[in-house]
């Protein structure tokens, strides 16, 4: 076992232990040597572009992080889109999001030391002092713990290391007294009732005011975490035991993960996505590195590196060969089940998986890292932003994006790896697509749905802790940060620690870690610095070459073509007798099979019907396991048939000064009046119709004539309100939600249903918009007068003119469920949600109750694409790769930022590209669970 680190001083070394520790510490020392070495590949970047684009994230942040200052704080977080700060309580909720909210000014905690890396000590030492003088940690509020962790323990801790940095260099912050530190101590109390379980693992909530226990808490009854929650505490906790030399964080934190080590399942050595803080049982077995998990192991390797304990490297390295083993399918990776960790546990992935690669580098693997890393790029630039969730054959599965850091942090580990210009450019797309895409005059705005523009009234503490970070340090020289940014640590919100606290404080003996690493075999690890000359062995183009056969691997994927498929996981021979798209609830031998496979139908009262499995019940076990094969392909199909039945939403943009498209509301549509799908739009200025609920005949004809109806909704049918403010010579209309505080970051989107009889005659577009969203038009009629509106199904982009007269402002998961729960349990499966049947029941019509009623699994597997998917492989992949390259002509069309090419790759290479994994697929297709 090697010692911990070396002294403390700025510029001195990180620590002098185990070599393989310097690239571990943001691949700091090993692989920036790259960077000289880089001499071909994409165009190098001048210093003069790369400092241009420095400043232009200078530009962003000032406006992100100035307009949260005027508008929102003291708030925890801006709503860019009306201009004013988020308070819990005081917004409809939101579920777990608002969790991260304390009323403890979140947004400036999150930013403090990001305002250090920029170079703006100045406000730096401003925004200290409203946090000594504002900010109360004492609320009665329930918080996560793990976000409360991240991103104000973080944050503050962040804080201090650099107040003490700078206090140390002599100009700023001379006043400084620990004060952060001492806040950062109290939260850190704050948090330890949350461990006060058997297991040791924390409890995911707490009061910040009341704890856990006290009735007054209002929390304490959770059973389950996440991973990721439980053991993503290690570099905050121990921070703060080794700055104040309170020792009791670090203990509570390596308890929590020595109980999650424990817990591993001991023959794939993976963990599963939540487990039960009592019994330690895992409740989620999949397990993936996105979602739920993945700073449980970015954890583990930091906390080496920060901590100079070999027991987390070596448990980071008995996981990683894991990853490797069962997630990692090149350039994918795909989730898992622990018990089972050669079956695929689902056919998406999740955006937060974004971090990876650069923990992949950290760890020194790096050409797995340039193939995942290249991968996502590809998405992004089909969809401008990575989608929440996307499939394996690289399709939108949850269309939201609340501009997340992790491409961008991969992207900066990638470079400084590298040195490849390449990841230069990637930086470049990423601030273009911000500015072009999300920024909004009063900040940026999260997107709603990355397909149409769209966006959520919501910026995330996160972008400004993290995205202006990783933007900056990308393009800057070492001279444009003030300190070494090697002698620090990121930890996952991107906090900065400093490295030399290995040798600090260092009383938590290794008696409380387990003591099993002799068992371990860890011969395949690599102890020693990675050598970049090894890494890129005399080839400078050693990254563009991993990266060029991926090229195309988003427009040309075969659907599902290239998951790996082990054939071991699937029993010789064997599928279920009965398929779940051949089902049907009304042939009595379907019937007496799902009986045998311990499967039983629930007609419900609205007519769906439910199936139920209980494995227990089945004939045998080989008829348990062909019921579960028949639930999961069960839920898929569910899930594929709501989907389906979404119509997806509108966009209602706003193109008039000051706005200039930048705002992008989310609307409903119409099933009648002007069909705004396929690149038909309707522009003009908008004016509100008198009687205002558009019911009668409009007595303003005059005002609304050839401009788009504003109309209340309610009173009567929304097709009533289309012929009235048609009559009156209106080119479109809006229907604005009477619900006061409704808005599309809540409520479900629905469609404005017809009513009941012929609307040919409405022939003007109709869309709706739910209250929030409704009244950012109302008040910029009562600020401007004169406001127009672009109605399409995607977001524009913004006119060039425009952008010429103004300059850049400077003011201011019920479906996973594992195959082992299922098994061991019950599963249920709703054949048609109710939810998402989108008719507003307001005016369902007819035709829409049949179709509601009479939905059922044979019909929604209807679509001859799906059928000829499963049937015939060889010519499905030929016909799909058909389908794939006009979707992505249409798109392309439709959208003329889409930049990704046209070059067509002859289908025998693709082809033979695949073959391999066509044939897995075939055995997939067979087998599938
Ligand atoms: C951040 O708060 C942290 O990086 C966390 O670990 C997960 N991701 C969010 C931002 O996406």
């Amino acid at each position: 076992m090697s010692e911990p680190g070396g002294g403390r001083g700025f510029g001195s070394s990180v620590p002098q232990r185990a070599p393989w520790s310097l690239v571990a510490a943001t691949a700091a020392l090993c692989l920036v040597s790259a960077t000289s070495v880089w001499t071909a590949g994409a165009s190098p970047m001048s210093r003069e572009e790369k400092q241009k684009l420095g400043n232009q994230v200078l530009e962003m942040f000032d406006h992100a992080y100035g307009n949260y200052m005027e508008h929102a704080y003291p708030a925890d977080e801006l709503m860019p889109l009306t201009c004013r700060g988020r308070v819990r309580g005081q917004e409809p909720s939101r579920g777990d999001v608002d969790d991260a909210l304390g009323k403890f000014s979140l947004t400036l905690i999150d930013s403090l030391d990001t305002l250090v890396v920029l170079n703006k000590t100045k406000e730096f030492e401003d925004a200290v002092r409203k946090v000594l003088r504002d900010v109360n940690l004492d609320n009665d509020v329930v918080v996560s713990v793990f976000e409360t962790n991240i991103r104000v323990l973080g944050g503050l801790l962040g804080g201090h290391s650099l107040a003490i940095m700078l206090k140390e260099k002599g100009e700023y912050m001379q006043w400084y007294n620990d004060e952060l530190l001492q806040m950062a101590k109290q939260l850190g109390y704050k948090l330890l009732p949350a461990f006060n379980t058997t297991s040791g693992l924390p409890y995911p909530r707490i009061n910040l005011k009341f704890g856990i226990r006290k009735p007054e808490a209002r929390t304490g009854t959770e059973t389950d975490t996440c991973t990721a929650c439980a053991g993503t505490l290690i570099l905050e906790f121990a921070a703060l035991s080794r700055f104040t030399g309170a020792t009791i964080f670090e203990e509570y934190a390596r308890k929590a993960l020595d109980f999650l080590w424990e817990k591993r399942q001991r023959s794939s050595n993976l963990v599963g996505v939540t487990i039960n803080i009592h019994t330690g049982d895992w409740v989620r077995k999949d397990s993936g590195v996105g979602a739920g998990i993945d700073s449980y192991y970015e954890y583990l390797l930091k906390a080496y590196v920060l901590l100079g304990d070999d027991s987390f490297l070596e448990r980071f390295n008995t996981h990683y060969d894991a990853i490797m083993r069962y997630i990692s399918q090149p350039p994918l990776l795909l989730d898992v089940h622990i018990h089972k960790p050669m079956l695929n546990a689902r056919t998406w992935m999740d955006a937060l998986l974004a971090f990876f690669p650069g923990l992949q580098v950290l760890k020194g693997d790096i050409r797995p890292a340039i193939e995942t890393h290249e991968m996502l790029y590809q998405v992004i630039k089909k969809h401008n932003f990575l989608p929440e969730a996307f499939t394996t054959d690289f399709r939108v599965h949850w269309a939201q994006h609340p501009l997340r850091p992790e491409f961008a942090e991969s992207t900066y580990f990638l470079y400084k790896a590298t040195g490849d210009p390449y990841y230069l450019e990637v930086g470049k797309t990423l601030i273009e697509n911000l500015n072009k895409y999300a920024r909004v005059p009063c900040g940026f705005a999260a997107m709603k749905d990355v397909r149409t523009g769209s966006h959520e009234d919501r910026m995330d503490s996160f972008f400004l802790a993290e995205m202006f970070k990783y933007l900056y340090l990308l393009f800057a020289d070492k001279e444009d940060v003030i300190f070494d940014i090697e002698d620090y640590i990121f930890t996952t919100e991107a906090h900065l620690l400093p490295l030399w606290l290995s040798t600090t404080n260092q009383r938590i003996s290794k008696k409380n870690t387990t003591s099993e690493y002799t068992e371990l075999d860890d011969s395949n690890f690599d102890w020693t610095c990675p050598n970049t000359q090894i890494l890129f062995p005399n080839d400078p183009l050693y990254a563009q070459s991993i990266r060029e056969p991926l090229k195309n691997v988003v427009d040309k994927s075969c659907p599902r073509g290239i998951i790996r498929v082990r054939e071991e996981s699937f029993r010789s021979g064997a599928k279920p007798p009965l398929r779940a798209r051949d089902f049907m609830a009304t042939n009595p031998e379907h019937l007496e099979i799902l009986k045998k496979m311990g499967v039983s139908l629930i007609h419900l009262k609205d007519g769906r019907v439910q199936l139920v499995q209980h494995a227990i019940q089945a004939a045998s076990s080989i008829d348990a396991e062909d019921g579960l094969r028949f639930m999961q392909e069960m839920i898929e199909l569910s899930s594929q048939q709501q989907k389906e039945q979404q119509l997806p939403p509108r966009a209602v943009q706003i193109v008039s000064h000051p706005f200039f498209g930048r705002v992008v509301l989310t609307a409903g549509p119409a099933q009648f009046g002007l069909d705004l799908s396929k690149h038909k739009e309707t522009r003009g200025f908008v004016a509100s119709s008198k009687p205002y609920n558009g019911c009668s005949e409009l007595t303003n004809p005059e005002a609304v004539m050839g401009k788009i109806a504003l109309i209340q909704r309610g009173q009567c049918m929304f097709a009533e309100k289309a012929r009235n403010i048609q009559n009156a010579g209106a080119i479109g209309g809006i229907v604005i939600d009477d619900n006061e505080g409704s808005s599309s970051d809540t409520a479900p989107l629905f469609q404005m249903a017809g009513d009941g009889k012929d609307t040919d005659d409405i022939t003007i577009p109709m869309l709706f918009l739910f209250s929030k969203e409704g009244s950012i038009i109302l008040d910029a009629i009562r600020e401007y007068e004169e406001v127009e509106v672009l109605l399409s199904d995607k977001a524009k982009d913004r006119d060039p003119e425009m952008e010429n007269e103004e300059p850049p402002s400077s003011e201011n998961d019920s479906q996973n469920q594992s195959a082992e729960q299922i098994a061991s349990g019950s599963q249920e499966v709703d054949l048609v949600d109710q939810e998402s049947l989108n008719s507003h029941p307001e005016s369902l019509s007819p035709a829409d109750t049949d179709n509601a009623a009479s939905i059922s699994p044979s019909e929604q597997n209807s679509n001859p694409t799906e059928n000829h998917e499963t049937t015939s492989l060889d010519g499905e992949c030929t016909d799909l790769d058909n389908q794939l390259q006009e979707q992505s002509e249409t798109e392309e069309d439709s959208n003329p930022n889409v930049s990704w090419g046209k070059k067509v790759q002859p289908i025998d290479s693709i082809l033979a590209d695949w073959n391999e994994d066509i044939e897995a697929f075939e055995m997939m297709e067979k087998d599938e669970l």
